[in-house]
């Protein structure tokens, strides 16, 4: 009887240690995949991926980005040229509205116009913030608009965003989460004029989770989508924090995009929001340190310069 139940117990733990081990080769495995991923991204690319980068990060080059911003001047018939900042919550929203303002203004330090993440907070920004990105002559103006980001506890807030778009919302509007903006709102506009609408909307993502963004958050951005696709209004995502991801060369940020890290969230954003090469745009936002440096500045600029360059097309169209 004795030897019946040694048998079993050592066949047990014989069984035990087995599946032990069958863990443990599964858990190598994965860790030899991570680390084959990590050694391929030490590899810088041949190719530049998004943009030609050979003669980009020099001060010549921002020199004449700025120049070009300042020549493009929205037309005649629309005296404010407005693009909306949306996203998830924490994408980098505020940052980034942040990183235009101190691109634009080019004092040299960093602006902290809008009120950007705290740790244990809940989404930061509550209010539709509007922020002046840049004078032009004649009054016109370049205007931002910062939101509160998407997640549950803002409910169907995509209603509202598109209320924003459609120019029905004015700047201070509290997004509720529990409801929408409502006609009787003192902060509703009932009749806005074409430059009281947004004319072009930037998705801001984090490039480190564009693979984990929650289905209903997916979901709430399509219908976004769907609604400017239908205005054919101009859509550019940008791919925030693109300093955490691994750049090959030790973070250096002029070398992003022969980063195949990099080249892999592009592509993942591509298509995860059915988008063309030129509608998705990486940055690093300035969220430390108290000074501008040059290939921040350059993302920044060439990202600004392409929602302007398209905004204007599309007011262009529109008057
Ligand atoms: N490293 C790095 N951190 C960033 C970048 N952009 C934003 N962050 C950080 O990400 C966090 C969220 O940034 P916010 O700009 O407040 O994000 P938001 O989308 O406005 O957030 P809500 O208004 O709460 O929805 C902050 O801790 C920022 O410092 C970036 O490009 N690089
Ligand atoms: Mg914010």
């Amino acid at each position: 009887m004795m030897w019946m139940w040694r048998t079993l117990i050592r066949a047990d733990m014989i069984k035990g240690l087995e599946d032990e081990r069958d863990e443990w080769k599964e858990r190598a495995k994965c860790l030899e995949a991570q680390l084959d991923e990590l050694r391929k991204n030490r590899v810088r690319l041949e190719t530049p991926w998004g943009v030609d980068d050979s003669a980009l990060f020099n001060q010549a080059k921002k020199d004449q980005l700025l120049q070009d911003l300042d020549n493009l001047v929205p037309p005649q018939q629309c005296l404010n040229l407005n693009i909306l900042v949306t996203g998830i919550i924490g994408s980098g929203k505020s940052s980034l509205v942040n990183t235009f303002k101190t691109v634009l203004r080019n004092s040299g330090e960093i602006t902290n116009i809008a009120t950007t993440y705290g740790q244990y907070m809940d989404s930061t920004t509550l209010k539709l913030h509007e922020i002046l990105l840049k004078d032009y002559p004649g009054g016109k103006k370049l205007r931002l608009y910062d939101c509160r980001g998407i997640c549950d506890n803002a409910g169907d807030i995509q209603h509202d965003i598109i209320s924003v778009i459609k120019g029905h919302v004015q700047n201070g509007y509290e997004f509720q989460g529990n409801q929408n903006i409502g006609q009787n709102n003192q902060l509703y506009r009932a009749n806005p004029t074409f430059d009281q609408k947004i004319h072009c909307v930037i998705f801001v993502v984090d490039a480190k989770s564009i693979d984990e963004i929650h289905v209903d958050d997916m979901k709430k951005l399509a219908q976004i989508r769907k609604h400017i696709g239908s205005e054919n209004i101009p859509l550019r995502l940008i791919l925030t924090k693109v300093d955490e991801l691994d750049l090959y060369s030790d973070g250096d940020l002029s070398s992003v995009f022969r980063s195949r890290h990099a080249k892999l969230k592009f592509e993942a954003a591509k298509v995860k929001f059915a988008l063309q090469d030129n509608q998705v745009r990486p940055i690093a936002n300035y969220v430390t340190g108290p000074n501008q440096n040059l290939a921040q500045d350059i993302l920044a600029l060439i990202t600004v310069k392409s929602i302007v360059e398209e905004a204007l097309v599309y007011i262009g169209n529109n008057t």
